[in-house]
């Protein structure tokens, strides 16, 4: 049943309300499963749980409010689109990744079979008018990263206002170049489309906010790495996929607030499951909201996760910017440098990732690396294969799943996480 509060919103913004209804009601059902049935809980999750519950319903109305003042909202679906530009022309910045099967049979319509369940995904949810989200978007911003992502897009750009970020494949003096004209590109699309000039005292404004966020979520992964762990790998990565849709000011007050109380149950040597509980690191394809099944599986297998190496987890948080720059050359600068950092599959050479794997095990003290690879996806299946020697070396385990939103493979994915979990206690 449409929920009474938002059925006028939600028509307004041409949604398919039988389908829409169809998938909050696998959602909501998907998140009592898999969250609530979780003991030790910290209080702090509390807010998490309703920013979930309201995921279609408050935060949307916010950003209908914002647009209503005569604020743009620019949805996006890569960490490389700097979210500081956004918030400088005064836009709202939403992550669009989607993680949920529903829409796939319409984004085939459109796209080879033989796509990742995330571009599938995204795709369906436009063409399902399932996703309020993507209804709310004044422009959404692609970028030319994988093949499958760049050559979704033109089909996708005849469906949404569209914007693509080129992206190099190295990163060479000539890849920063090009990289920095289209963070000017994107800057300068951003003022026609808003009207707003981005000036340096507003761009370095936006990057305190984008910092802030990023800290208090590498203060959370940094607790991650006391044994017992305070926190349950699902809950991590709620957070961190929240962190994509949230107001950024709003979600890192809160994110402080659940940290203090992550440092009291650290200083209490208290956690989620029992010291020398197995912990795995998560590392690969970004996992979207409200894709849980992997670390359902894990967690509900004997393990805690302490670590996420992917877009939706460090990846994204790893680096900030410096703000400290007078004028905009300097400031523009600053985010090509602090962006080019980014270890993504996509470039090549990439070997500052196998680097990154290893330290983030050391650090969090995981026993074993989970390697998460989309099905389909070519970049991180290729690097999982030169991960899987740079780990054998280092005596980390790893094991590595393909898998996608399907719940098909959940028994026998459970079976090989089971026995990896085994082979590591
Ligand atoms: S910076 S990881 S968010 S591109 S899973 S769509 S790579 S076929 S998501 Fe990504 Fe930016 Fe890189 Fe991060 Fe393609 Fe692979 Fe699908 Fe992927």
């Amino acid at each position: 049943m449409t929920d009474a509060r938002y059925a006028e919103m939600w028509e307004k913004l041409n949604l398919d309300l039988p389908a829409h209804d169809a998938l909050l009601g696998v959602l909501g059902q998907f998140y009592g499963d898999i969250y609530m049935s979780q003991e030790g809980r910290l209080k702090g999750m509390e807010y998490l749980d309703f920013v979930l519950s309201e995921v279609h319903g408050l935060r949307v109305q916010e950003l209908q409010e914002a647009k209503a003042r005569g604020a743009k909202v620019v949805g996006t679906f890569c960490v490389f689109v700097p979210e500081e530009l956004t918030l400088a022309a005064g836009a709202v910045h939403v992550g669009l990744c989607a993680g949920a099967e529903a829409g796939t049979e319409e984004a085939e319509k459109i796209l080879p079979r033989n796509t990742c369940a995330l571009i599938k995904s995204f795709v369906g949810f436009k063409m399902a008018r399932i996703c309020p989200f993507t209804e709310s978007c004044d422009l959404v911003v692609g970028e030319t990263t994988c093949d499958g992502k760049k050559k979704a897009y033109e089909a996708f750009g005849e469906l949404v206002p569209m914007h693509v970020m080129e992206l190099p494949q190295t990163k060479t003096d000539a890849a920063r170049a090009l990289f920095r004209s289209e963070v000017i590109r994107y800057k300068e699309k951003l003022e026609t489309l808003t009207g707003v000039a981005i000036t340096p005292e507003k761009l370095r404004a936006a990057m305190a906010t984008v910092n802030a966020k990023r800290k208090a979520l590498q203060r959370l992964d940094a607790l991650r790495s006391a044994d017992p762990s305070p926190i349950s790998g699902r809950d991590a990565l709620l957070i961190h996929q929240v962190a994509f849709y949230d107001d950024p000011v709003r979600f890192t007050a809160s994110i402080n607030a659940l940290c203090d109380q992550m440092e009291v149950r650290v200083g209490a040597k208290e956690g989620v499951s029992p010291k020398g509980t197995p912990r795995i690191l998560l590392s690969g394809c970004p996992m979207a909201v409200p894709n849980w099944k992997l670390p359902y599986i894990t967690e509900s297998s004997g393990a805690v996760i302490v670590g996420e190496e992917s877009c939706i987890g460090t990846r994204n948080i790893r680096d900030l910017t410096d703000e400290s720059a007078q004028d905009m050359d300097g400031l523009i600068d600053a985010l090509v440098d602090r962006y080019l950092r980014i270890d993504c599959a996509c470039f090549t050479p990439n070997t500052e990732r196998m680097a990154n794997v290893v330290s983030m095990a050391r650090e969090l003290k995981a026993d074993g690396v989970l390697h998460y690879g989309l099905m389909f996806c070519q970049p991180y299946a290729h690097e999982a294969i030169k991960l899987e020697k740079v780990l054998r070396k280092e005596e980390i385990p790893m094991l590595a799943i393909e898998t996608d939103y399907s719940m098909e493979d959940m028994e026998q994915l459970k079976t090989r996480v089971e026995a990896f979990v085994e082979m590591i206690r």
